[in-house]
Order: structure tokens, then C-alpha cells, then sequence
């Protein structure tokens, strides 16, 4: 599938907490089909995952479990690399070296360390602190031109292109600096009974999220449950109605009608109405990949053996971007 021309796709997620329809809307959809155009490349940041403490065994079997969700969703291993990314050393190599092209006041900046060390006020790690710089190296390593992501990831992405312009200044054009792929829809889908902050995958409250493995009367459940308000009036405005702008924002994504149309559509209608609809194309759309999903997670060696061509594929080229690194840095070939 590759060819010396393509251009490069990369994206990871965290294998912590459930997939949920955020990390569909936000990510995944986005990447399935670009193997067309792109050489694709998606991992499992399992080093980024142990930011946060981490079970052994629930981090393994989910590792597992995100793979099969992957493939569910139609990510096919023949045409996409599919990897772990603690199977390919040089992302934590290069991350050691960009750690030093990257600046402490730069790092205090980001909004996810904030948020994050507020959730885990018990253990601020330097990890936690350093996690951008790690993520940096995973875009890098592999020279992406594009980097298919949620909202959220989006100052992470500016640092990424900032630490990638710094060193190429010094050392010559190394790296690639790579452009950010946000969705306009879809790309910040907020919690059902919190409708202000991010839907989470490791969020505390079940109903919050709405999970890709979530039976069908769980998801109606949760969807018939949302907070919404009490003027019963279809309208999107984030600020004064963010509840039910959510529902309209995953409809739009869902459906791919435009928000105005929804509005308009709606008009007159209750809030019922939308929900039913909302739910209706969450279980439309989890229904067969679950299904799929249970087929490939029952075949173990299968999983096992997509996770060792990924990573021999994704080493490969890894290694040539970080002989290049050291090149650049002066240190004595090997
Ligand atoms: P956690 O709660 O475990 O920190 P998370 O749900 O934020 O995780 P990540 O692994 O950080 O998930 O993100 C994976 C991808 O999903 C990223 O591209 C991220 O931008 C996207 N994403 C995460 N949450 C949402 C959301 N609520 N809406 C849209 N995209 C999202
Ligand atoms: N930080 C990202 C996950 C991530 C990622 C990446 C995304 C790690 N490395 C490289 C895109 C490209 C997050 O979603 N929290």
C-alpha cells in the first residue's frame, strides 16, 4: 500500500477508560478511507496511558478491546498500520531528545496538564507534564503531514509543529510539520448529564458517555436521560442551551444534515423528538460494528499477529526519521 509519494496520516488514542461516541465523532470516523490518499498509521498510546495509573490486567485486555474496535469500525490492518506504541522504542527515544527542544513554560500552558493534574491531584507526574513532548515524538517519528484529532488536541498539535519548526531552525528540514485534521462537526461532543465539559472515556458517571460497546437500551436509556432545559424550544446556541446543541451537534455528525436544517426541522417539535432520533442513529451505527466487534475479539492470535506486522511496519519507518535525528545531533552512528 505505501508508495514513496503518499502522504502520511497518523492519530492514536489512549487505551484508558471506554471508546466512547466522542472518540468515534471527534477521531475515528475521520479515519477511516483515508488509506486512499494517505500511507495511515494509528496506535495505541499505551505510554501516554500510564500518565494516569493504570490496572495490568484492564490496561492489557483493553489494549485488546481497542484493537478489536479499530477493525470494527473499519480500519482494515491490510491497509492501515495498526500498532501498540510501547512495541516501537524510538517513540520514547525521540521523545527524549525533543524534551530538550521543548520549554518548561511552553508545557505549563497546556490545558489538558491543567486539567489533568486537577483530576489527579494525587499523582502529578513529570509524565503527565511531559506527555505533549511524547506525543510530539509519535507525530514526528513518522514525518505525518496530517494529524486527524478532536478539538481538544488542538494545542497539542500547535506545540507539535512549534518543537518540529525549533529543530529543524537548528539541524536543517528533519522533520515534517504537520497539519492538524478537526472536524467541523463532531469534534467536541459533550457529556450527556454535563453538557459543559468534554465527553470522557474515563469519566466517573456511567451516564455521561455514551460507550461504543453500550447495548441499544442502554443507549436510549442515556440519551432519553440527558440534561437538556426547561423551554422545551429546538435551538442551537452553546451558551444558553448546551445540552440540547450537544444532541444537535451529534445528529449533524451522525447524519450528516446541517445544523440549521436540524433546527429547522425540528421546529415546533419536543425535545422527545430529538432524542428518539439522536438514539436511534447511535444504536443505526453501533449495532453491526458491535457485532463485528465480537467476531474479531474472539480471535485472540489474530489481534495478536495485526499487532506484530503494525509494529514491524511502524518500526521501520520510525527508525529511519530517528538515524536522521541523531545525525542531525551529531551522535556517532551505530
Ligand atoms: P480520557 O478521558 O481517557 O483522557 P479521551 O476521551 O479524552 O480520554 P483520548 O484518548 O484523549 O480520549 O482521545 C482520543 C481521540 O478522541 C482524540 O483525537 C480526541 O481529540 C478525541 N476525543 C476525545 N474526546 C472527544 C469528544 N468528547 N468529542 C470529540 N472528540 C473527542
Ligand atoms: N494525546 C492524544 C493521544 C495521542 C495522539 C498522538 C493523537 C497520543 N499521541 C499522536 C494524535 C497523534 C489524546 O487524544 N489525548
Amino acid at each position: 500500500m505505501s508508495s514513496e509519494k503518499r502522504p502520511t496520516v497518523l492519530s492514536g488514542i489512549q487505551p484508558s477508560g471506554r471508546l466512547t461516541i466522542g472518540n468515534y465523532l471527534g477521531a475515528l470516523k475521520h479515519w477511516l478511507g483515508l488509506h486512499d490518499r494517505f500511507d495511515c498509521y494509528y496506535m495505541l498510546v499505551d505510554l501516554h496511558a500510564i500518565t494516569v495509573r493504570q490496572d495490568r490486567d484492564a490496561l492489557r485486555e483493553r489494549c485488546h478491546e481497542f484493537l478489536a474496535l479499530y477493525i470494527a469500525c473499519g480500519l482494515d490492518p491490510a491497509q492501515n498500520v495498526l500498532f501498540v506504541q510501547s512495541h516501537v522504542p524510538q517513540h520514547a527515544e525521540l521523545a527524549w531528545v525533543l524534551n530538550t527542544y521543548t520549554q518548561m513554560g511552553e508545557l505549563n500552558r497546556m490545558t489538558q496538564f491543567k486539567d489533568k493534574s486537577a483530576k489527579h491531584a494525587d499523582n502529578i507526574n513529570a509524565g503527565l507534564f511531559t506527555y505533549p513532548v511524547l506525543m510530539a515524538a509519535d507525530i514526528l517519528l513518522y514525518q505525518a503531514d496530517r494529524v486527524p484529532v478532536g478539538d481538544d488536541q488542538k494545542q497539542h498539535l500547535e506545540l507539535t509543529r512549534d518543537i518540529a519548526q525549533r529543530f529543524n531552525k537548528v539541524h536543517g528540514p528533519v522533520f515534517t510539520v504537520p497539519e492538524p485534521m478537526i472536524p467541523p462537526v463532531g469534534a467536541r461532543i459533550m457529556g450527556l448529564q454535563t453538557p459543559t465539559a468534554k465527553m470522557s472515556k474515563s469519566g466517573d458517571a456511567e451516564t455521561d458517555a455514551l460507550y461504543l460497546l453500550d447495548p441499544p437500551e442502554v443507549v436510549t436509556r442515556k440519551v432519553k436521560r440527558a440534561v437538556t432545559d426547561t423551554d422545551n424550544a429546538i435551538g442551537f446556541d452553546v451558551a444558553a442551551k448546551p445540552g440540547v446543541s450537544n444532541l444537535l451537534s451529534m445528529l449533524a455528525a451522525l447524519s450528516g444534515e446541517a445544523i440549521p436544517a436540524l433546527v429547522d426541522r425540528f421546529e415546533g417539535k419536543g425535545y422527545g423528538h430529538l432524542k428518539g432520533e439522536v438514539a436511534e442513529r447511535v444504536v443505526a451505527l453501533l449495532t453491526p460494528i458491535q457485532t463485528r466487534y465480537h467476531e474479531v475479539r474472539a480471535a485472540p492470535d489474530y489481534l495478536q499477529q495485526v499487532l506484530r506486522e503494525g509494529a514491524q511496519r511502524a518500526a521501520g519507518k520510525a527508525a529511519i526519521t530517528l538515524d536522521r535525528v541523531h545525525d542531525a545531533l551529531g551522535y556517532i552512528p551505530r
